[in-house]
């Protein structure tokens, strides 16, 4: 069905990714109103609600979706509740953006395919902004065309200035490293078949119990390496990097953004500090291929196997932490739906 009014979302989620999304979807983003938001703390929901006009504020997921004139529903609530509101959005039938995790677990993502399934077509993109980021995008194409032959090695670095408090060392693989995992595969096009975690000693900047920084190494079926630093407290900047190793070349993005400068015998830029300005373009790009796509009755992006099959990467990643062993990542067969 193709919508001509603007798009109706429902954000559930009023935290920095909501905020965000809400603040996007107002003034960034032609086509989509914001009709509702949820939080579970009510002042939260309304601080958000109210400058926005016609938007009603809910401390209760549902009742947002079944808000007058929402046609949508996008996912920012923390990632332990997501699989309710995925399922009371496809009870629904309703289009969905969530960010990433699609579930924490991937026994939760193989629910949530079972009941898009049961609605015989997809409804579900999952938020994995890197792949609307214009330096993924290049990366993305250059080992599509061929031109440099195999990927062979992919070397990431994912540093943060600092992370909330409650971060623990399977938030690393599970917030941070998930973005590899989905980047890796669609930069690949391959599936993770196994991880492994190493661990220096930590940084003395690391907070209590952390063990900050790790390299995260995973093996794919089409017989690639990849290797993730994730230096979650680095101090310095926030800074996503990848280097594709080919048959015939390498190439390599995420170095540098904006003005360089010689002086005072040195040379060199600005350092972003966090994801909302770093990846501002691409999370731009991505809300707006989705209310496009939405409104066209389409789906596009990352879909919910993608999100499933991050989950399981996840799991092998948390439980090689765990064990200081190599994991295979344990997948179902690839449903129907997902096979295109
Ligand atoms: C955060 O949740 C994100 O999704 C960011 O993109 C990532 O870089 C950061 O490490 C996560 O905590």
């Amino acid at each position: 069905m193709t919508h001509t009014a603007p798009l109706g979302v429902a954000v559930i989620g009023a935290g920095t990714m909501g905020a965000d999304h809400v603040r996007r979807l107002d003034r960034a983003v032609a086509g989509a109103r914001v009709a509702a938001v949820a939080d579970l703390d009510a002042d939260r929901a309304r601080a958000l609600a109210d400058p926005v006009e016609g938007c009603a504020a809910h401390t209760d997921p549902e009742a947002a979706m079944a808000a007058p004139g929402v046609d949508a529903v996008l996912i920012a609530s923390p990632g332990p509740a997501h699989e309710a509101a995925l399922l009371a959005a496809l009870d629904r039938g309703l289009p969905v953006l969530c960010e990433k995790p699609l579930t924490p677990d991937p026994e939760g993502a193989l629910r949530v395919l079972a009941a898009e399934r049961k609605l015989g077509g997809r409804r579900i993109q999952v938020g994995f902004m890197r792949r609307y980021d214009s330096e993924y995008a290049q990366l993305a194409a250059l080992l599509a065309s061929g031109e440099l032959g195999r990927p062979l090695l992919l070397h990431c670095r994912h540093r943060n200035v600092s992370v909330h408090p409650y971060f623990t060392d399977a938030s690393l693989i599970n917030d941070s490293v998930a973005h590899e995992f989905d980047a890796a595969r669609w930069l690949l096009g391959h599936e993770i078949t196994a991880v492994q975690v190493f661990r220096p000693t930590p940084s003395a900047q690391a907070p209590e119990g952390l063990s900050d920084p790790q390299l995260v190494v995973f093996e794919t079926d089409g017989g690639a390496l990849v290797d993730v630093e994730i230096f979650a407290n680095s101090g310095f900047g926030y800074q996503v990097q990848a280097e594709a190793v080919c048959e015939r070349g390498t190439a390599r993005i995420g170095d540098a953004h904006g003005l360089l400068v010689n002086a005072a015998g040195r040379w060199g830029g600005p350092v972003d500090q966090h994801y909302l300005t770093r990846f501002a373009d691409a999370y731009d790009r991505e809300v707006r291929a989705w209310v496009d796509a939405t409104r066209r009755g389409e789906v596009t992006g990352a879909d919910a196997w993608d999100g499933y099959a991050v989950a399981a990467a996840c799991a092998a990643g948390t439980e090689a932490q765990r064990t200081g062993r190599r994991v295979a990542v344990d997948m179902v067969e690839k449903p129907r739906l997902y096979r295109d």
